[in-house]
């Protein structure tokens, strides 16, 4: 039996989800954030050394990293099904956007997180403007034009088709998932990328979606 390792409020949601869409069996073991901190808790690194979520055990095996989870449950566990067919343009694109999301769409939105936090952050307050005038830098020359030109080039890839990886539906669409609800909560993706927003709203409409969401709890994300 498939164990998700599920933090509340993260990423392993997906992990939820791509089960529920190859109608797999699993078990969910739940990890609290620290109210404080949002850190996962300790016990997580009794799982994997790293202690972040998602990861998943298998029998023996414990497989780590959201990527390389959708790669092993499809290819393990999917019979065929959100992959499209080797050799062909739909499965390059699919690999490209598997790898995309983490790889390149997750990390300004990361950089936002924490320079949007630094304005807000206790420091003794001769610091303070210093501190502010460093992170509003780094937004404005940095993260905020990344964004920008990430969310458009999404945009742009989703008036070629329906789905990221083609006309059909892939684990590469549900891997994208948390970088655009991410953009959606925390750095302005709205109505004005029509294509995206309609992404969002098709998977938050998937029956599998919304199972997955019933059985993992908190998460704040869901929102189109
Ligand atoms: N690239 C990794 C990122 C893992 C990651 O940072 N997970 C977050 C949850 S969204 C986490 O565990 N945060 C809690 C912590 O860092 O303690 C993946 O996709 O698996």
């Amino acid at each position: 039996m498939i164990t998700v390792h599920h933090l509340d409020n993260s990423r392993s949601q997906r992990v939820l989800w791509l089960l529920e869409e190859l109608g797999v069996p699993y078990d969910i073991k739940h990890y609290r954030r620290d109210a404080q901190t949002m850190q996962a808790p300790p016990a997580l690194r009794e799982v994997h050394p790293l202690g972040k979520s998602p990861v998943i055990t298998d029998g023996d095996l414990a497989v780590a990293e959201s990527g390389a989870i959708v790669e092993y449950l499809v290819e393990r566990h999917g019979g065929g099904k959100l992959l499209p067919a080797a050799g062909t343009p739909q499965r390059l694109r699919y690999t490209y956007w598997l790898h995309f999301a983490e790889g390149t769409a997750m990390s300004p939105l990361l950089m936002k997180l924490v320079f949007d936090k630094v304005a807000s952050s206790p420091m003794p307050f001769f610091a303070k403007p210093i501190a502010k005038a460093i992170s509003a830098k780094v937004l404005s020359s940095f993260v905020t034009p990344n964004i920008e030109r990430q969310l458009d080039f999404m945009e742009a890839e989703l008036g070629r088709s329906e789905w990221f990886a083609g006309d059909a539906f892939s684990a590469a669409d549900i891997q994208m998932s948390f970088p655009l609800e991410a953009a959606a909560q925390r750095a302005g993706l709205n109505a004005s990328r029509p294509k995206l927003t309609a992404f969002l709203k098709r998977i938050h409409a998937r029956p599998a979606y919304k199972a997955a969401l019933e059985r993992g709890g908190p998460y704040s994300f869901a929102n189109d």
